[in-house]
């Protein structure tokens, strides 16, 4: 496991294997392959979900059948509860790490996360909306005030320019529309000009991977498609903001770059080389990364801008995946791996991260399979009371054990939940709750856990900064009904951030 030490940067994304990785390398099996798919209601009964044991596949396959455990305390006593939970790992922040990127609560340290030696503040920037929504307003003050004062982009190092916009041009947008603070869309503005570069200067119009923002000099040849396509939220809102559509435009000709090279089968392989325009691999994995968000802002495109030319491409690629990728294997829903040009089956792993996508799935349409997608990660949930990274579904066992506090899982309960207000959203997501908790807890914050098939769980060493804007946010807008979010129009970014929904109130 990688160990962050303060001061270097950390990767807090993990990517399926560049190209070039046979997918048939050999892989770890743990706890699953011997619990097997036959062990999921003894895993239910032992990880804290007796309700749901007695009947797993009926529980989680119809939720609405699964009913509101005695259990589940009232919904603003939970509410009250994540926001404590949020302000401990808050504190732990401002205690060991204000001004750095990142936390790293079991030592007591920091790290950056884009270059070495030169913080942003990348979780006082995640975590402005999350703040304003919990009402912890001398919070979002204190925030506020770090980044005006603070924040100096002019850095000679290399931005990601995928992470630099979900997490800081977003962050920066939604702290505006939190607080109407205009400095906060000036630097939001001055974000998106420093990223727009590896759009422009890219002879297809798909983004280079990094730009470094002193020189402005370009590199990262071969990205995958969700860094391709995973802007047009941000870049939309920035043209909306502006009145200048140039980020638009940016954003949806690389989208249409990406959808133009789809094989005859309308799938898409995952890395494509944005000079020469041609597929560096061969395999569909969505909706697992490294394509996981391309189909998400597809969705968003068309919701928060009425693009029709996203909606039509949401709809061809889901037709796609209907007929090439969604398959039922022992009982539960599941996405495995093709080859994008012929169709034949690549691998049945699965990772964490494709866990939000029944959520958007429900918002296309596809009610019923959106929600069989989220419980089959109800299943895989209850078996590992924390998430492992990745696991092969045809038996569950994990292939990757570590738990990075990943949001998806919550993120798909969250939307489902507002879509269709069913009580097995609230139970399941509060039951992860109560695992994080338990395992994830720690006296100076939460952390991530090396191996979640180990007892005790081996934790390891950092608050990911995607924690502040996404997994409490999720758990404390389901419970709280808070006034500050319209949950009739909110529309929220791949990185949690709302985009559209925030109220101002006092
Ligand atoms: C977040 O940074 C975003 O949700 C991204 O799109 C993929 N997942 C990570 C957190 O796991």
């Amino acid at each position: 496991m990688h160990k962050p030490r303060a001061g270097q940067p950390v990767n807090e994304r993990i990517r399926q294997p560049a190209p070039g990785l046979p997918p048939g390398m050999p892989r770890r099996r743990f706890l699953g392959r011997a619990l097997g798919v036959s062990g999921l209601a003894c895993g239910l009964m032992a990880f804290g979900l007796p309700e749901l044991a007695g009947t797993a596949s009926a529980a989680t396959r119809s939720p609405a059948a699964a009913g509101r455990p005695g259990g589940l305390p009232p919904d603003p006593v939970v509410a009250r509860d994540v926001r404590g939970e949020l302000l401990h790992v808050w504190d732990g922040y401002k205690k060991f790490a204000w001004g750095h990127d990142l936390l790293l609560p079991l030592s007591g340290g920091y790290a950056e996360f884009f270059v070495s030696g030169h913080p942003i503040g990348l979780s006082i920037i995640e975590a402005l909306d999350t703040l304003y929504v919990m009402e912890l307003d001398d919070e979002v003050a204190l925030g506020t005030r770090w980044i005006k004062q603070n924040l100096d982009l002019d850095i000679d190092g290399n931005f990601h320019v995928f992470e630099f916009i979900i997490r800081v041009v977003g962050g920066l947008l939604a702290g505006y529309l939190a607080t109407g603070d205009k400095d906060l869309l000036a630097l939001a503005v001055e974000s998106g000009d420093r990223v727009l570069p590896a759009f422009t200067q890219s002879p297809t119009g798909m983004p280079y991977q990094y730009v470094n923002f002193r020189t402005g000099a370009l590199s990262g040849t071969t990205p995958p498609i969700a860094e391709i396509g995973t802007n047009i939220l941000e870049f939309g809102v920035l043209s909306q903001l502006t009145g200048d559509g140039k980020y638009y435009t940016a954003a949806k000709n690389a989208y249409r770059a990406v959808v133009e090279r789809r094989s005859p089968l309308d799938l898409l392989a995952s890395y494509l080389n944005v000079e020469t325009g041609q597929w560096a691999d061969s395999t569909d994995q969505a909706p697992n990364p490294p394509d996981d968000s391309f189909y998400e802002y597809l969705w968003g495109g068309w919701a928060m801008f009425g693009d029709r030319d996203c909606l039509n491409w949401y709809r061809m690629f889901t037709a796609a995946f209907k007929k090439y990728l969604i398959e039922t294997y022992n009982g539960l829903t599941w996405f495995k791996q093709v080859n994008f040009e012929t169709g034949e089956l690549v691998s049945r792993d699965q990772s964490e991260l494709a866990a939000f996508y029944g959520e958007v799935l429900a918002h296309g349409g596809d009610v019923a399979l959106g929600e069989s997608y989220y419980h089959t990660w109800a299943e895989v949930a209850a078996q590992y009371p924390v998430l492992p990274e990745e696991i092969d579904y045809t038996d569950l066992a994990p292939i990757s054990a570590g738990n990075r506090l990943r949001p998806e899982y919550l993120n798909a309960a969250f939307d489902l939940w507002v879509q269709l207000r069913k009580d097995v959203y609230k139970t399941t997501s509060y039951a992860y709750f109560q695992n994080m908790k338990t395992y994830n807890r720690v006296p100076n914050g939460y952390t991530i856990i090396d191996d979640v098939t180990t007892r005790p769980m081996k934790q390891g060493d950092l608050f990911p900064a995607y924690s502040f804007a996404e997994n409490f946010k999720y758990l404390y807008l389901i419970f709280s009904d808070t006034p500050r979010y319209d949950y009739r129009t909110g529309y929220l970014s791949t990185e949690g951030k709302i985009l559209r929904g925030l109220r101002r109130t006092g």
